[in-house]
């Protein structure tokens, strides 16, 4: 008889610098594994067409997101370009306890805070282009911003990608379809990680 054991569940962060593949990953991942769910965060910049409160992100104004701040309703925040992001406390902590793995798109700032607060149960990837080159040519390719977002988001690249070596794993996204195969191998062996089983001790003594 095949034994499975109850377990945790684990926090799983992607970051990359914009254009990366990040956010074609992680919609691969949620769409791919049900035990998956999205950290959905706050911020104070404005929604953009297409997205929707409660769904890409809980759009609050700055007072408010001081007030969950100071109340302590984050798990992780942080300034990103010129806006605040946070990730709720409740919903992660819910899910963790029911063993969902909760995915995160956040910044390096905030997975630093998460590193400090939640070691144990923290999965950091860290993705990057393959080239300068090629990540200007995605930002361009698809379509979204301007001449002047293009140029800010490539100044901020490169200082999101300075932080590559404080993360777990390490990927080049060349090809999606094998980044995003690179992602669910890392997590399927995360999730079977001594440290995090439940009654694994209790099993070997009868054993
Ligand atoms: N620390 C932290 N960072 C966040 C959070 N939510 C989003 N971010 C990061 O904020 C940055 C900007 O996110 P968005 O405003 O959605 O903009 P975007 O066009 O998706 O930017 P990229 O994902 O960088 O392409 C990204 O690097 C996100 O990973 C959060 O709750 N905490
Ligand atoms: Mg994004």
């Amino acid at each position: 008889m095949v034994q499975s054991f109850q377990r945790r569940g684990l926090m799983l962060v992607l970051s990359s610098p914009s254009g990366a593949g990040k956010s074609s990953i992680a919609a691969a991942l949620l769409k791919s594994d049900p035990n998956v769910v999205l950290s959905v965060s706050a911020t104070t910049r404005s929604p953009r067409p297409g997205e929707s409160e409660g769904v890409h992100y809980y759009f609050v104004d700055v007072s408010r997101f001081e007030k969950m701040k100071a109340d302590g309703a984050f798990l992780e925040s942080a300034k990103v370009f010129d806006n605040y992001y946070g990730t709720p406390r409740d919903h992660v902590e819910t899910k963790l306890r029911d063993a969902k793995d909760v995915l995160f798109d956040i910044d390096w700032q905030g997975t630093r805070q998460l590193r400090e607060n939640a070691r144990d149960d923290l999965v950091s990837i860290f993705i990057l282009p393959p080239s300068m080159q090629e990540l200007e040519r995605r930002l361009r390719g698809r379509g979204q911003d301007n001449e002047d977002v293009v140029q800010k988001r490539m100044a901020r690249a490169a200082d999101e990608m300075s932080h590559w070596s404080e993360y777990d794993y390490v990927l080049v996204n060349r090809d999606i379809e094998k980044t995003i195969a690179q992602v669910q191998n890392i997590l399927a062996a995360e999730r079977m990680k001594r440290a995090r089983l439940i009654g694994l001790g209790d099993f070997v003594k009868n054993i």
